[in-house]
């Protein structure tokens, strides 16, 4: 039990706004007030991410935000690493991201990750322009749950049907759970090339990613 009796609102506040120096003092002061790291993790960081992700969805904030909160929830998250490691929490699971073969875009796959990121949920990023056999690899040595795939382009899109294939192929698609998205991506899309879930937004994906663990 923590017997801090400290602001979380601070620190949720301090991610919101993007203070990426303030919010490493907070937490450490939170830390050394007493305060658990599962909960400055989960009533600080999280529920500043979930706010902003909510913002965003709703249009009340935009890109340039959300990636200045990013840098903040990176900042606060490292500065907690080490004593969430000693406290043995766990994170809840652990997904795949990636942009597609052929395709160099990553701001949306960036928020994206960050987003899920913000849920708990470990992520490994594979980068862009990545091919069906990173992934298959990462699923076989990760222990992933979640394979998430970005396209940005009518062109590439079809490379998240290709990337489905070789799943299937390599014996994994039971393992997984696939989502895609990306702008010209749709809900018919999704269906025709059997991914499990669609969404149209970074915080959508995140709530649909945590909602497979
Ligand atoms: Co490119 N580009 N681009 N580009 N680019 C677009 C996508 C384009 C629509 C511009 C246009 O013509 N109007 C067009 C695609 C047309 C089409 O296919 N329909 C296009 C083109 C043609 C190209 C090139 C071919 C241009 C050329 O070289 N002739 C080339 C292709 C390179 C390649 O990938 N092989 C190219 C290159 C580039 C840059 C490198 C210059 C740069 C990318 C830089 C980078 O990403 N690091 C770039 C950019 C910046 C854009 C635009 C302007 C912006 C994309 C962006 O970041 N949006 C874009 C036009 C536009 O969208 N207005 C364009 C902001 C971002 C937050 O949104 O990525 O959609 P978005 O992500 C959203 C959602 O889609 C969703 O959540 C995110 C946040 O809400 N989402 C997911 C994304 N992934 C998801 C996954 C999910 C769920 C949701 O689940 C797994």
């Amino acid at each position: 039990m923590s017997d801090f009796s400290g602001n979380f609102t601070e620190i949720s506040g301090l991610l919101q706004r993007g203070k990426a120096k303030d919010i490493i003092v907070a937490v450490q002061k939170a830390l050394e007030a007493g305060a658990s790291p599962a909960d400055i993790l989960d009533k600080g960081l999280i529920a500043g991410m979930n706010v902003i992700g909510k913002k965003f969805r709703d249009g009340e904030v935009f890109v340039p935000e959300v990636l200045i909160a990013a840098r903040a929830m990176n900042n606060a998250s490292a500065a907690l690493k080490p004593a969430l490691a000693q406290a043995g929490v766990q994170p809840v699971g652990k997904a795949i991201i990636c942009t597609v073969k052929g395709d160099l875009h990553d701001i949306g796959k960036n928020l994206v990750k960050m987003m899920i990121e913000g849920k708990g949920i470990e992520v490994l990023d594979l980068g862009v322009d990545c091919s069906p056999e990173k992934v298959i690899d990462a699923i076989k040595t990760s222990g992933a749950k979640v394979v998430c795939l970005s396209a940005l382009l009518t062109t590439t899109m079809m490379a998240q049907k290709d990337m489905i294939d070789a799943i299937k192929q390599a014996g994994l698609r039971d393992q997984v759970k696939i989502m895609v998205g990306g702008a010209p991506v749709t809900q018919n899309f999704a269906d025709e090339i059997g991914a499990d879930s669609y969404t149209s937004d970074a915080a959508s994906a995140a709530e649909a990613c945590r909602a497979f663990f």
